[in-house]
C-alpha cells in the first residue's frame, strides 16, 4: 500500500518523508525526482509481547510513501508524475501552517484553507480531463455496439463529470461494488482517500490538538475519505535523532504526549482500511497487515499462501490477555483461547496461530 506525499512547493513534503522512512539520500530542496520509502507503523503491541518471549526478531506492520515534486499544473500534465500519483493508495496532502520568513511561500503569504481548496482543485481537474476524454470516445463506442456495460459506464461518468464540474471529489460519490469496478481502472485522483497533514511551527506545538480539531470542524463535513493530522515538522525532525527517554522528555517539554508521525502513520493505516493481527513466539513477535475485516482464512494468507491452502482452524486470544498471562500455558489454563474457523472476522489486536495440515 503506497501513500503519495504531496502538497505545494517548500511545505515540508522531503522533511516529513525523511522523518517516516529514514531515506535520507538526495532530500534536496526542490528535487525532482519522485522517491519511494518505508515507514514503520508505530504499535505498542508488538512491543509488549517482545517483552515477554525477547525473540531475535522483532517486525512491525509497514507501509510505503511516497515523496513527489511540488504540486502544479504543470507537474500534473507531466506522464511519470501522473502515472506515478495514479497508482497511489492514498494522498498525504502536505499543508503549510508554520510562519517561517526565511522559506518562502509560493503564493506569497501562509493561508493554508486556500492551499488546500487550490490543490483539491487541482486533483479534480485532472479528473476532469480524464472523464471528458473517456464521454468523448463512448459517445463514439454506443453508435456502433449496443452494451448494457458501456451505458452504465457512461451514465457513471457524467454523472461524475457533474461532480468534478461542480469542484467536487469524486471520493463523494457513493458506489457499489459493480460501480466500484467499472471505475477503478482510471485511477481517479480526487477519488483516493487523503489526509490532510498539518505542518505546524514549534511555536504552534502547545496548540496541536486544537488546531488539529479546528481544521477537522473546519474540513470534514461533506468530505467522506478525508481526515486530518497535525504535527510539528521540526520537532519530529529533532525526536528521530534521539533515544526514547529523551524523545519523551523533548515531547512534554513541547507539551505533547507523543510523537505526531505516529499519530500520522495511523491515521493514513485507518485511511486505507487496514488493520494489524500479531503472532508471538519464541523466534518472532510481528504485526501483519490486513484490511479490516478480513476472515481467519485471508489473516492466514497474509503469513503464508499455504496456510490459507491448508488452514484448519486458528488459535486466538486478545494481545492484553497473552501479556497478562505471560504466554500461552496460562491462558491455555484458563482457558482463553478460542478456536475459531475460516469465516471468523479478525479483531484489531488479536493474536493468532495457525493450525495447517
Ligand atoms: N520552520 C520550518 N521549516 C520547515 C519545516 N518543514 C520544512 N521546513 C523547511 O522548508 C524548506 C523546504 O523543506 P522540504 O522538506 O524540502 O519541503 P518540500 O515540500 O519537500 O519542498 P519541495 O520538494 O521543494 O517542494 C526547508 O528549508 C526546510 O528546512 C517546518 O516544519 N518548520
Ligand atoms: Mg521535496
Amino acid at each position: 500500500m503506497k501513500t503519495a506525499i504531496i502538497g505545494l512547493p517548500m511545505v515540508g513534503k522531503t522533511s516529513l518523508f525523511t522523518i517516516l522512512t529514514g531515506v535520507h539520500e538526495a532530500g534536496r530542496v526542490g528535487a525532482m525526482e519522485i522517491r519511494i520509502g518505508v515507514a514503520r507503523v508505530p504499535d505498542s503491541r508488538v512491543e509488549a509481547l517482545a517483552e515477554i518471549y525477547a525473540p531475535p526478531k522483532v517486525t512491525h506492520a509497514a507501509i510505503e510513501f511516497v515523496d513527489f515534486p511540488s504540486i502544479s499544473k504543470e507537474t500534473l500534465r507531466e506522464p511519470s508524475y501522473l502515472a506515478s500519483l495514479r497508482v497511489a493508495d492514498s494522498i498525504a496532502h502536505v499543508v503549510r501552517i508554520f510562519d517561517d520568513q526565511s522559506v518562502p511561500h509560493e503564493k506569497g503569504d501562509v493561508n493554508p484553507e486556500r492551499d488546500i481548496a487550490d490543490v483539491d482543485t487541482e486533483l479534480i481537474l485532472s479528473d476532469l480531463v480524464v472523464v471528458e476524454k473517456r464521454i468523448e470516445r463512448l459517445d463514439k463506442d454506443r453508435k456502433k455496439i449496443k452494451d448494457p456495460g458501456l451505458d452504465r459506464e457512461y451514465e457513471l461518468l457524467v454523472e461524475a463529470k457533474a461532480r468534478l464540474e461542480d469542484n467536487q471529489p469524486l471520493r463523494t460519490l457513493e458506489l457499489d461494488d459493480e460501480d466500484e469496478k467499472r471505475l477503478r481502472g482510471f485511477q481517479f485522483l480526487s477519488q483516493k482517500p487523503i489526509l490532510y497533514v498539518l505542518n505546524l511551527g514549534e511555536g504552534d506545538a502547545s496548540r496541536l490538538h486544537e488546531i488539529e480539531e479546528e481544521y477537522r470542524a473546519k474540513l470534514l463535513p461533506g468530505r467522506p475519505n478525508a481526515e486530518v493530522s497535525a504535527i510539528c515538522g521540526n520537532i519530529e525532525a529533532e525526536l528521530v535523532e534521539l533515544p526514547a527517554a529523551e524523545a519523551a522528555e523533548y515531547l512534554t517539554s513541547y507539551g505533547l504526549k507523543e510523537s505526531g508521525m505516529n499519530r500520522m502513520v495511523q491515521a493514513v493505516y485507518r485511511l486505507l482500511g487496514l488493520m494489524s493481527f500479531l503472532t508471538a513466539g519464541e523466534t518472532e513477535v510481528r504485526a501483519w497487515t490486513i484490511p479490516i475485516n478480513s476472515t481467519a482464512v485471508k489473516a492466514a494468507g497474509a503469513i503464508h499462501s499455504d496456510f490459507e491452502k491448508k488452514f484448519i482452524r486458528a488459535e486466538v486470544c486478545n494481545w492484553k490477555d497473552l501479556v497478562a498471562n505471560n504466554g500461552y500455558p496460562g491462558l491455555r489454563e484458563k482457558a482463553q483461547l478460542k478456536l475459531e474457523g475460516k469465516e471468523y472476522i479478525v479483531k484489531d489486536g488479536d493474536v493468532l496461530v495457525i493450525r495447517h495440515s
